[in-house]
């Protein structure tokens, strides 16, 4: 087994920063877990306070001399950015690494997330995602050693005449690009019309939304009895699942469990999952999950719901899922008191709950249901004896109130999404 690359984290601390964000040490935290997740243990950490960037070195010259030192008494072998590093930034400061006589690797947060994306997609539209995700990072980034692209699988062919190692690498790295698009393009196409058919006069579409770690997966499992993988790790589920919900009223719903979002999630990445994310943009309503047992829980929540309006998915109602209250020390009415959580309750609904002991599972679904009733409607029909197939259907799809046989047909009372309806009406106005 390889061993876990030690890693220095390095964050800045900037007054650049917006006021909903979270602290520079939150921030070092969440990378600490990134590297976790990623593979590797943390070795040292360093913050700098200025107040941006310094646009040629990330932190100051006289600091990353320091990061250095510190690298080399802890002994790490990587150093990690708590941002993205420009092109020019990862050139210098590598540079001046190896200069220093030091093997260092460098690493920003975008590239920890991509390499955690690229080990845990397993579904073939979440790989080709991840892949084109990282040839469009790795395209400015190549320095002619065909490192990146030996990595990407890239890189087989001759050179053009006259061509450099590195005009060659950049060329077949643009070609890959368009071919990945190309493939994503088409399982889109198969996907969508897959999801046509089984959207169409099913039931309502519920999606599992929120933060990285917030409990999706374990309240998606509590809910659908499903067996997706639960992990104290971040990204633990990229590939979406949807399972069928019957809620107590009768009412069947399909939920969704997706990816989880993060603060600073690569741009790329958010472009390359909107696809993938079509369930949570087609979705009748959203349940937004929050952890909040964790004090900044109203900074994660907006980071989450910034992806949301990134991945256009601003039009479903919104369900606030206050979760892991078990481990709040006044349990779910601490939660429903807190004022960040009244002022969502002013728009939206909000409820407390576990997905552990599964406390206020049934106020989630109850809130569910009247969230989707104004979507049902009650209809009368009469459905002649040589269409009672359509009665099967509206036993499935809605909640029969009446049903009786009659000598020309069954009078049934039934209260189903209007969509559903009109197609029976449809139906039984065709003969
Ligand atoms: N105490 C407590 N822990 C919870 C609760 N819900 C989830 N957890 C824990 O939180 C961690 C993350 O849970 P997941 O369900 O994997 O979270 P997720 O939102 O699906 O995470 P990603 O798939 O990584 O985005 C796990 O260790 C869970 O056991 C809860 O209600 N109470
Ligand atoms: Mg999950």
């Amino acid at each position: 087994m390889e061993s876990r690359p030690r890693v220095l984290l390095l964050g800045l601390d900037s007054s650049a920063r917006s006021h909903h964000d979270v602290t520079a040490e939150e921030s070092l935290d969440e990378l600490g877990l990134l590297v976790d997740t990623w593979g590797g243990e943390v070795a040292a950490r360093l913050l700098q306070t200025r107040p941006k960037p310094d646009p040629s070195w990330y932190v100051g010259r006289g600091k990353l001399a320091e990061a250095v030192e510190l690298a080399r008494a802890s002994g790490a072998n990587t150093l990690a950015t708590d941002s993205e590093l420009t092109p020019g930034q990862l050139r210098r400061i590598e540079k001046e690494v190896g200069e220093a006589g030091l093997d260092l690797r460098i690493i920003d947060r975008t590239q920890v997330i991509l390499e955690i994306f690229a080990r845990r997609a397993h579904s073939r539209e979440g790989r080709l995602e991840v892949d084109l995700a990282q040839a469009i990072y790795a395209l400015p980034r190549l320095t002619g050693k065909g490192l990146i692209l030996s990595r990407l699988g890239g890189g087989i062919g001759t050179r053009g005449p006259g061509e450099t190692k590195l005009e060659m690498d950049r060329r077949h790295l643009r070609q890959r690009i368009i071919n990945l698009k190309g493939e994503i393009a088409e399982v889109g196409r198969q996907r969508e019309v897959q999801s046509r058919t089984r959207r169409e006069g099913a039931a309502p579409l519920a999606a599992l939304v929120g933060y990285t770690n917030s409990g999706k997966s374990t309240l998606f499992n509590r809910l659908t009895g499903a067996d997706v993988l639960v992990e104290d790790k971040l990204f633990a589920t990229l590939d979406p699942v949807v399972r069928r919900l019957d809620l107590p009223n009768g009412q069947r719903v399909m939920i969704s469990d997706t990816v989880g979002f993060i603060r600073k999630l690569p741009h790329n990445l958010v472009a390359s999952f909107r696809a993938t994310l079509e369930e949570v943009r087609t979705a009748d309503v959203l349940i937004h999950v929050i952890d909040v047992s964790d004090p900044s829980w109203a900074e994660y929540a907006a980071a989450a719901n910034s992806v949301l309006v990134e991945i256009e998915a601003t039009s479903a109602p919104v369900i606030y899922a206050l979760n892991k209250t078990d481990r709040l020390a006044g349990g779910r009415a601490a939660a429903l008191a807190d004022p960040r959580a009244q002022e969502r309750a002013r728009q939206s609904r909000v409820v407390a709950l576990s997905a552990v002991t599964g406390d206020g599972l049934d106020e989630l679904q109850a809130a569910l249901s009247a969230e989707l009733a104004g979507r049902r409607q009650v209809f009368t029909f009469k459905v002649p004896y040589a269409q009672a197939s359509l009665i099967s259907e509206l036993h499935e799809k809605g909640r029969v109130l009446a049903e009786v046989y009659e000598a020309d047909g069954v009078a049934v009372k039934v209260e189903i999404e209007i969509s559903a309806g009109r197609r029976v009406e449809a139906a039984l106005g065709r003969t």
